[in-house]
């Protein structure tokens, strides 16, 4: 650490040196001052930019003395921390959710408002970040929201990617990727220290050396990066708590530049150096696949080296006794990504810091603690050995010698049986090394993210595992800030619930029960139904002046918002449009008597999908013969706004009537959207997956449209064979809606562009669409009869809110206090 300065004895260096007046005249001399002396600008001169700056900085200059006051007394004070290690924060816009958080909302618009600056328009400024995928990312950034609200010691890691999730164009229908720069004006949130970076090695030998008479190994890696921190602040709800996001950018590291700048190759050194920063560069945007890619595990080892040092050198103590590190820290894994944390705390402990291997062993495996996202077999990360024995050569041994003790345990237990064994060993049969097998070895504990999820994962995915390890696994069903997906994305639903209730509920959410009683109120309901409405506006007047889109009025809202994917079934969704379309055109019903429905997607596919890719070509094609055919008289639209992101997921969930959730059971590890479909007051068409089949026994069977096979089901109808074809020949309604897209009747008339989809559901159908049709849209009519009762339909709505409080991710987080991380909050 650097010397303090001689003036470090003055009286206000040692604390934060206070926040700015929380009154209106405060905020707008701060406001101007920022204006002035951070952007060099009048108002009258300054840019929306300027603008939306200043004000962050601002919203940031009453945050700032609580942080830092946070981090003083959480350094002073001996917790343990939540040190949660995470690839992916998919955050969304920070202005909103910042000012809420300091209480400065009011103050900010009626001090804007004196200024004459136009509060709007500085919200549609900010970039979101968008660096996550979908629903694991966007998880990290409500946990880190609900932990810094519960005063919970945590800071969260990962990387600051220069380019996020890709922004989604279509071209005739076709999605094209376009390069998310979200940081080509900058960040005001961030705050970047150079001066802290963190040399982080790859690659090179390993070696045996004497160390005054004990024979010890040690890695002499062959190159090195820089990783430079930017922290982020992480306010709690009006709690006067500020917790920190420490994002890694790597850059280059200059010895290693010299030493290419031989022979004066200047070309090469800088080649170098665009190396080097090719790790933060790009956020990899596969959803639920792994790539194996070597620049994907460069960037996995170079944002957890980073952190598990900054955790050890720089939040702890100088001197600190590192056998006591888990009284500090509880290392969370975020998904396999950040497993090879597990061999560079091993390395760290055992050939930096000289602990007997065993009791470094004994430290690690209580450091850790691993949380699957998954139980699709291609999200499973496995790196071939040779690659991690290029890249990371110690570790690869390190990972050898806790594999071969672990199976000499297993033996001892069973006995040689080598079936086991083979099945056990966290290195494959060929070669790879298996993270989920790691990360279950070396964590404390284990859990999925919803009850279903963790019981498959014991029963199908990791049994030999929940055998051998008693009481290691457990369940954490996942949840979603209240603040950002409730209070923030519908303030109308808010002021409802506030004055039914009372205040309080936004950081107790399971008070939502008190709503129950009002689900019979008339009154009530019929506010509901006004909120609904607004916000069905407010959505429409976005997507006009985003897309050029528009919506009816008197439509029911069917959203189905989330990453494109096969297991997801927008298929299925897509099968009920078209048969809702032909129903109509072949005459089988009046469009008149047909109820109006807005359908709307949102959805990127990985770029490399290709059927991903096909899909999303259908869902537009099919909208524009739906939406254009007057024989629909404008009963059926279908609307996809490219680029669904978190911002815009704020605007779609308030307004939707029916949350679509249609994956097939067993498939889909918890959802998450669908819990803010639920808190929002929309009534969910649902399998029994993942979290879906908590919402339903919490919200009841009356206030849910369940349709579908259940899991034991899918598994007995793969045991006796999956003919697709038959069921298309079973239910004349698919056999149409099938022979519709495959005729190239949205293709205008060339079958050959989604006949590969058709044969692909008629041949294959991996994620049995066709099984579930009949199910699906027998639930599809029940919604068309339900939504034509209003009041019985508000009622359910108001019921799902009621009884959704479960779902907040404050619970969450108490869950994985008490069951995981045993930490206390920081009084
Ligand atoms: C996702 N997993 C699951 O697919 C979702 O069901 C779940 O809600 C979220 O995680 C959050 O738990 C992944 O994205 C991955 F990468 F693990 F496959």
């Amino acid at each position: 650490p650097v010397p303090a300065p001689a003036g470090a004895t003055h009286p206000l260096a040692i604390g934060p040196v206070g926040a700015p007046e929380a009154t209106v005249d405060g905020f707008v001399a701060q406001y101007l001052r920022n204006l002035n002396f951070d952007r060099g600008v009048t108002l009258s001169a300054s840019t929306a930019n300027d603008r939306f700056y200043a004000l962050a900085y601002t919203v940031r200059d009453y945050l700032v003395a609580r942080w830092l006051e946070g981090v003083r007394r959480y350094r002073a004070s001996d917790r343990k921390a939540v040190c949660y290690l995470s690839a992916e924060y998919l955050l969304g816009r920070q202005l909103d959710n910042n000012l809420l958080a300091s209480g400065l909302s009011d103050i900010a618009a009626e001090a804007l408002a004196q200024c004459g600056v136009d509060i709007e328009e500085l919200r549609a400024q900010e970039v979101e970040p968008g660096l996550g995928n979908g629903g694991l990312g966007r998880l990290a950034a409500c946990f880190i929201d609900s932990l810094a609200t519960m005063s919970v010691p945590n800071v969260g890691y990962g990387i600051r990617y220069e380019y996020g999730i890709f922004r989604q164009t279509f071209e005739d229908g076709r999605q094209v990727e376009q390069p998310d720069s979200w940081l080509e004006l900058g960040s005001p949130w961030e705050f970047p220290h150079p001066e802290a970076a963190q040399t982080i090695s790859f690659g090179g030998s390993t070696e045996k050396y004497d160390d005054g008479g004990v024979t010890r190994s040690r890695w002499v890696p062959a190159w090195s990066v820089q990783a430079v921190p930017y922290n982020y602040m992480v306010p709690g709800y009006q709690n006067g708590r500020v917790n920190t996001l420490r994002l890694w950018s790597s850059r280059a590291n200059h010895a290693f530049d010299l030493s290419v700048f031989n022979a004066g190759d200047y070309v090469e050194a800088v080649r170098a150096q665009t190396f080097a920063e090719n790790i933060s560069k790009v956020l990899y945007p596969e959803d639920s696949t792994a790539q194996g890619k070597e620049l994907r595990l460069q960037q996995q080892y170079f944002f957890v080296a980073a952190s598990i040092r900054d955790f050890i050198d720089v939040v702890l103590p100088e001197d600190f006794d590192l056998t006591r590190l888990p009284e500090r820290a509880i290392f969370q894994l975020n998904d396999t990504h950040p497993v090879i944390g597990v061999p560079e705390l091993m390395r760290i402990l055992v050939d930096e810091k000289k602990m007997e291997w065993d009791a470094a062993w004994a430290v690690t495996q209580q450091c850790f603690a691993y949380t699957c996202h998954t139980l699709l077999p291609e999200a499973l990360e496995v790196w071939p050995i040779d690659l991690l024995g290029r890249l990371l050569p110690r570790h690869l041994e390190i990972i050898y010698r806790i594999n071969e003790e672990f199976l000499l345990a297993v033996r001892e237990r069973f006995g040689d049986d080598e079936a086991r064994i083979r099945d056990m060993s966290i290195i494959s049969p060929d070669g790879a090394v298996r993270m989920a097998f790691l990360a279950t070895v070396a964590g404390s504990k284990v859990n999925g993210v919803a009850e279903l999820h963790s019981q498959l994962l014991r029963e199908k995915v990791l049994p030999a595992f929940d055998e051998f390890f008693p009481g290691k696994f457990t369940n954490v069903t996942n949840g979603v800030t209240p603040r950002r997906f409730v209070r923030l994305a519908n303030p109308e639903l808010s002021a409802l619930i506030t004055e039914a209730i009372g205040d309080g509920w936004l950081t107790d959410l399971e008070r939502l029960r008190e709503l129950e009683p009002f689900a019979d109120d008339a009154d009530f309901r019929t506010a509901f139904g006004e909120m609904k409405a607004a916000n069905k506006r407010r959505l429409a007047a976005t997507l006009q002046a985003r897309d050029g889109l528009t919506i009816a009025d008197d439509h029911m809202l069917d959203v189905m918002v989330k990453r494109l994917h096969e297991y997801k079934r927008q298929m299925l969704k897509l099968l009920h449009i078209v048969t809702a379309y032909d129903r109509i055109v072949s005459g089988e019903v009046e469009a008149s008597s047909v109820p109006g429905r807005t359908f709307v997607f949102g959805a990127k596919a990985a770029p490399g999908y290709d059927m991903a890719k096909r899909i999303i070509h259908l869902i537009n094609a099919v909208g524009s013969v739906v939406n254009d055919d007057p024989r629909v008289e404008g009963r059926l639209k279908v609307l996809f706004p490219p680029n669904y992101n978190v911002t815009l997921a704020e605007r779609i969930i308030p307004a939707a009537d029916l949350s679509e959730q249609i994956s097939l059971a067993g498939k889909e590890a918890s959802g998450t959207g669908n819990m803010k479909f639920a808190l929002n007051g929309a009534l969910t068409v649902g399998t029994d997956d993942g979290a879906n089949v908590e919402i339903r026994e919490l919200v009841g069977d009356d206030n849910f449209f369940l349709f579908g096979m259940s899991e034991p089901e899918v598994e007995a109808l793969w045991a006796r064979g999956y003919t697709p074809a038959e069921f298309a020949e079973k239910d004349a309604g698919l056999g149409r809606a099938l022979d519709l897209i495959g005729s190239g009747a949205f293709s205008g008339g060339d079958a050959s562009v989604f006949a590969p989809i058709v044969s692909n559901l008629m041949n294959d159908d991996r994620f049995m669409v066709l099984a579930d049709y009949t199910s699906y849209i027998a639930a599809q009519d029940r919604v068309d009869d339900a939504y034509t009762d209003t009041a019985a339909w508000q009622r359910s709505a108001v019921l799902n809110v009621a009884r959704s409080g479960f779902f907040s991710s404050d619970r969450s987080m108490r869950d994985y206090i008490d069951r995981i991380w045993h930490t206390e909050p920081l009084g």
